[in-house]
C-alpha cells in the first residue's frame, strides 16, 4: 500500500522554456545559444526546432486548465532568461518577464504551485558570444543579476525554486561530448566551465537566503546512480570511481561548497584542475541548498575501462531500438547494459529500484530534503482516430517510480514532492517531437506544421486519480 506519501505532497509536473515555449522571437526576446545549435546541420534530430515547439507561449491558459482539471498541486517550468534580458543583461525585457508574471498569476489562481527553473540551459547567445558563456566567470555577476529579477519579482509568490537545472548534463555535452551548445571537446575547459557553474549556482542560491526570501531552492541534478557490473573488484572500483566523478563531483559541492577528494585528486594528477581564486571556498559554502532536487531516468551500469577502451559513445537519438554505443572514460570506467532490466526504444533503462538507491543516497550522505524534478518515460505515442492515446507503458513505468519512492521515504527518506517529465509533450532537445514524455498529447514534429491541439492521454486520468488519492492508486 501507498500510505507514506504527507498530505501536503507536491504531485506535479514539469516543462521547460526552450521545449515548449515557442515564440522564439517574440516580445523582445534575444536568440540563445539553443535557437543556434539546432539550426546546425546533423546537430539533433531533423533540425528540428523549438521556434514554434508546442505553443505553450500564446497556449499557457489552455495547458493550465488542463492541469487545473486534472488537480495537479506543482507546476515546474523554467524562465528563458532571454525574456528577461535579450542580450543576457543590462536592461530588463518587461514584456518577456509579464510572460511569466501572467503564468504565475494563472497557475495561483488555478490552486497549482509553480516550481521555477531559473536556468534551463538555454543561455543569451550573446554571454556567449561576449566571453564565452560559462567560460568566464563574469556570467556568475550576469546570472546573479538575472536570479534577482526574478526573485524581486516573484517574492511570496514562488515558493520552490530550482537554480541550475543538470549543470552536469549541460557542462559534459556542451564540453566533453560536443552535443550540446557549445559543442566544445575539451576537458580542461569542461571543468573551469563547470566550476564557474559552481560559483554561480553557489552565487544565487546566496542571495536568495540573503534577501530571506520566503520558500526553499536548490539545484536539479541528473542523478543516475552507478552500480557495479559485477563483483570483479576492477568492475567495483570502476562503479566507485563513477559515483565519484558523475555524481558526488557535483553534489558534494552544492552541500559541502568542496570538490570531494579522490576526484580533486584525479583532477589535479591529469592536469584537468579548474583555476580558482582563495575567496572561491566562501562563496561554496554559503550557497547551501534547502533541498536537493533530483532529475532521475536510469541507472548506470559500469565495467572497468582499459586505457585503450572506450570513449565518447554514440547516443541514440532517433529512436531505433539498439543504436546505442558504450561510452565511458578510458583507463577508468565504461558503461554496459545492465541484463536485468528493460530498455526504452531510445535505448533508456527502466530501473524504478534505482530511484529508491539513488534517494537514499543522497538523503544518506547529504542530510537533506529531495525535490524529485524530474522522471518519466520517453516513447512513441499512438492517436487513435477517436482522439485517445492508450499509454499504459507510461502507466506502468510512472507507477513503479512512485512505488520506488514510497519505499524511499520508509527508508527515512524526506520527499518534498514529485514532478513527472513532463506535463505536455513538446521537444526533446536532441529527438525531435517523436519521443513523447506528456500527460497530453500535442499534434505536432518535426515538420512543425502539426494543429498543436491537446489531446488527454490515458496516463492524464490515472495521474489524475494518483493525485486525488495522495498516491494510494
Ligand atoms: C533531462 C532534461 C529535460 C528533458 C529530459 C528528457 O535531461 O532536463 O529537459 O529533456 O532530460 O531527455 P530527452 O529529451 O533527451 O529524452
Amino acid at each position: 500500500q501507498l500510505d507514506n506519501f504527507p498530505k501536503d505532497f507536491l504531485w506535479g509536473s514539469a516543462s521547460a522554456a526552450y521545449q515548449v515555449e515557442g515564440a522564439w522571437q517574440e516580445d523582445g526576446k534575444g536568440v540563445s545559444v539553443w535557437d543556434d545549435f539546432v539550426r546546425i546541420p546533423g546537430k539533433t534530430f531533423k533540425e528540428t526546432t523549438g521556434d514554434v515547439a508546442v505553443d505553450h507561449y500564446h497556449r499557457y491558459k489552455e495547458d493550465i486548465a488542463l492541469m487545473k482539471e486534472q488537480g495537479l498541486k506543482a507546476y515546474r517550468f523554467s524562465v528563458a532568461w532571454t525574456r528577461i534580458f535579450s542580450e543576457g543583461k543590462g536592461k530588463v525585457n518587461q514584456s518577456g518577464l509579464q510572460f511569466y508574471i501572467d503564468l504565475v498569476d494563472e497557475l495561483i489562481r488555478s490552486g497549482i504551485e509553480p516550481v521555477l527553473t531559473i536556468y534551463h540551459w538555454d543561455l543569451p547567445k550573446a554571454l556567449q558570444e561576449e566571453y564565452g558563456g560559462w567560460e568566464s566567470r563574469k556570467i556568475i555577476e550576469d546570472f546573479t543579476r538575472y536570479a534577482e529579477v526574478l526573485f524581486e519579482t516573484f517574492r511570496g509568490k514562488v515558493h520552490y525554486w530550482v537554480s541550475l537545472n543538470e549543470q552536469n548534463i549541460f557542462i559534459q555535452h556542451g564540453y566533453l561530448l560536443g552535443t550540446h551548445p557549445p559543442a566544445v571537446q575539451d576537458m580542461k575547459r569542461m571543468y573551469q566551465a563547470n566550476h564557474h557553474a559552481n560559483l554561480a549556482n553557489a552565487s544565487v542560491i546566496k542571495l536568495f537566503h540573503e534577501l530571506q526570501m520566503p520558500g526553499k531552492i536548490g539545484p536539479s541534478f541528473a542523478y543516475g546512480p552507478n552500480y557495479s557490473f559485477n563483483c570483479d573488484p576492477n568492475n567495483v572500483l570502476a562503479a566507485e570511481d563513477a559515483e565519484e566523478l558523475e555524481a558526488n563531483f557535483w553534489m558534494d559541492v552544492y552541500v559541502n561548497g568542496e570538490y570531494p577528494l579522490v576526484a580533486w585528486k584525479y583532477l589535479k594528477d591529469n592536469g584537468l584542475a579548474p583555476e580558482t581564486l582563495p575567496e572561491d571556498t566562501q562563496l561554496l559554502k554559503s550557497g547551501k541548498p534547502d533541498f536537493m532536487g533530483m532529475n532521475y531516468y536510469q541507472t548506470n551500469t559500469m565495467a572497468f575501462n582499459p586505457l585503450d577502451g572506450v570513449s565518447l559513445g554514440k547516443q541514440n537519438t532517433t529512436g531505433e531500438k539498439g543504436t546505442s554505443e558504450e561510452s565511458g572514460r578510458p583507463g577508468i570506467y565504461k558503461r554496459k547494459e545492465n541484463p536485468f532490466v528493460e530498455r526504452t526504444n531510445w535505448d533508456w533503462e527502466i530501473d524504478p529500484t534505482g530511484l529508491r538507491i539513488g534517494m537514499r543516497r543522497i538523503a544518506s550522505r547529504y542530510r537533506m530534503p529531495i525535490l524529485i524534478t524530474e522522471n518519466g518515460l520517453g516513447e512513441y505515442d499512438t492517436l487513435t482516430d477517436k482522439g485517445t492515446i492508450h499509454d499504459d507503458y507510461r502507466i506502468d513505468y510512472l507507477r513503479q517510480h512512485i512505488q520506488a519512492i514510497n519505499e524511499a521515504i520508509s527508508d527515512g527518506v524526506t520527499v518534498l514532492g514529485y514532478c513527472t517529465w513532463s506535463y505536455t509533450d513538446l521537444l526533446s532537445w536532441l529527438n525531435g517531437y517523436q519521443k513523447r514524455y506528456g500527460f497530453v498529447y500535442v499534434d505536432q514534429d518535426e515538420t512543425q506544421n502539426g494543429t498543436l491541439k491537446r489531446y488527454k492521454k490515458d496516463s492524464y486520468y490515472w495521474y489524475q486519480d494518483v493525485i486525488k488519492s495522495n498516491g494510494e492508486k
